[in-house]
């Protein structure tokens, strides 16, 4: 199928790395598995169910290893602007999804084709190299989590897309979300993402809040819309993030997504993507953020990438610390799982990492971190001390008493009423969270 042929400038850039397999946690290799075991039943479903996990296009294929002071690091054969690029590019990362084992990938349409001379011919490429993926998705098994368009490189979106003062950008904008939603469709794609890097603000000087709001809350209306139209089955999701590249964007951060929503009434229709780092940087924890969302029903799925503490920015590195996401993990488990989101891994080597190896070693470690969180939080889980403190906590609620304070009907007189008559003096209690923090240390 002249469709799915090999780039002429495909190359055997993972030479030599054989698949990943599970070795468990005495392995010393470090390019086996010593949490990860994709088939392993862990509270009624695989890992690899639970998971979900994902490789992204952008900083495994497109990256280049630059930075604000220095020149590319990297050399790959399939850098280049072109669809024989594009293809040798989609050849080196099926063969890494072999490598690696995971069952998805997600892609912004900037990362897998050229945009060509304009929006036609941009959309000609992507239509075309979705079908390459399609070929090489059927061949593998590889599904895709999520689909998502780049409004955020082009100097046409240095002022926003949805939120440009420019409407002709704005319509630019729509027409590539079209594009997106049309190959992730066809994709059969769990999700579509939006992140709004440039939705938002570098000066408020220059910036008029509530028409940018509206005109965020029209343009995602729409991409809701045509989902609807087309019969695409996927989640549309929001990536929240509070700044980066903008000095303060739209969508902070799964608080302020999920008022965003209810302000368009797009709240049963649009979830949140989290991403560890994001949350970090909005001065929440990923557990919060993760707690939140359940709570809210918008969880729709993850980005797993940590940031650097002392960075202060988003540094897209592969989760290496299995206790710090077991609380996240927790309330994953406890929603039920993701649904149809999963875990992608939105991180990147180092710039100094420069080997083919590395990529692989990066995925295995976050893969592995994550493997042994969702262990933890699971045993946690199973154990039963937790969940009983928290019902414990909170028992005085199941009184008839205290539920008609929460009913309509109920009138702060009333309440009044009842303390005096009662005689109501509640005792202080302990919060227990050395307790809880040992309780934790100890299934971590
Ligand atoms: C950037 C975001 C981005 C999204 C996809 O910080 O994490 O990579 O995941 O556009
Ligand atoms: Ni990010
Ligand atoms: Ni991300």
């Amino acid at each position: 199928m002249a469709a799915s042929a090999s780039s002429p400038l495909s190359s055997d850039f993972f030479a030599g790395i054989k698949p990943v397999r599970y070795a468990g946690p005495k392995s010393s290799d470090p390019l086996t598995y010593r949490h990860y075991d994709a088939a392993r039943v862990v509270g009624g479903r695989t890992m690899a169910e639970w998971l979900r996990p994902a490789v992204c296009w952008w900083h495994n294929f497109a990256w280049n290893g630059v930075d604000m002071f220095g020149a590319p690091t990297f050399e790959r054969p399939w850098f280049g602007d072109t669809m024989d690029h594009a293809r040798a590019k989609a050849d080196a990362a099926f063969e890494m999804f072999r490598i690696l084992g995971v069952p998805f990938f997600t892609f912004h349409d900037r990362d897998v084709v050229p945009e060509g001379a304009d929006i036609a011919e941009f959309g000609r490429n992507l239509a075309a190299m979705t079908d390459h993926f399609a070929a090489k998705m059927q061949a593998s098994g590889v599904k895709l989590l999520w689909g998502t368009a780049n409004l955020f490189s082009h100097p046409r979106y240095m002022s926003g897309a949805a939120t440009n003062p420019d409407p002709d950008v704005f319509a630019h904008a729509a027409a590539q979300v079209k594009n997106a939603i049309d190959a992730t469709h066809r994709l059969d794609g769990a999700n579509y993402v939006l992140w709004g890097g440039r939705e938002g603000y570098e000066t408020l000087l220059n910036t008029d809040l509530a028409r940018e709001r509206e005109q965020l809350g029209r343009f995602l209306t729409m991409a809701v819309e045509y989902k609807h139209r087309i019969g695409f089955k996927g989640a549309i999701l929001v990536e929240p993030k509070p700044q980066e590249p903008s000095k303060h964007q739209y969508d902070y951060d799964v608080a302020t997504v999920h008022g965003f929503l209810q302000s368009f009434g797009l709240e049963r229709e649009v979830k949140v993507n989290i991403e560890v780092g994001h949350a970090v940087l909005a001065g929440h924890s990923f557990e919060h953020e993760v707690a939140l969302a359940a709570s809210l029903g918008i969880l729709g799925s993850l980005d797993a990438n940590r940031n650097d503490y002392q960075s202060g920015w988003d540094t897209d590195q592969f989760p290496n610390d299995a206790p710090e996401l077991v609380p996240a993990f927790y309330h994953l488990i406890k929603a039920g799982g993701l649904g149809t989101g999963g875990l992608n891994f939105d991180s990147k080597v180092r710039r100094q990492s420069i080997d083919a190896e590395d990529l692989i070693l990066g995925h295995v470690g976050g893969l592995d971190t994550c493997a042994k969180a969702l262990l933890s939080a699971h045993a946690l889980i199973e154990d039963g001390a937790y969940d009983s403190f928290l019902a414990h906590r909170y028992a005085g609620w199941d009184d008839p008493k205290a539920k008609a304070m929460l009913a309509k009907g109920a009138t702060l007189e009333g309440i009044a009423a009842r303390v005096a008559a009662e005689r109501i003096d509640p005792k202080p209690r302990s919060g227990k969270q050395e307790w809880l923090e040992n309780l934790f240390n100890r299934f971590s």
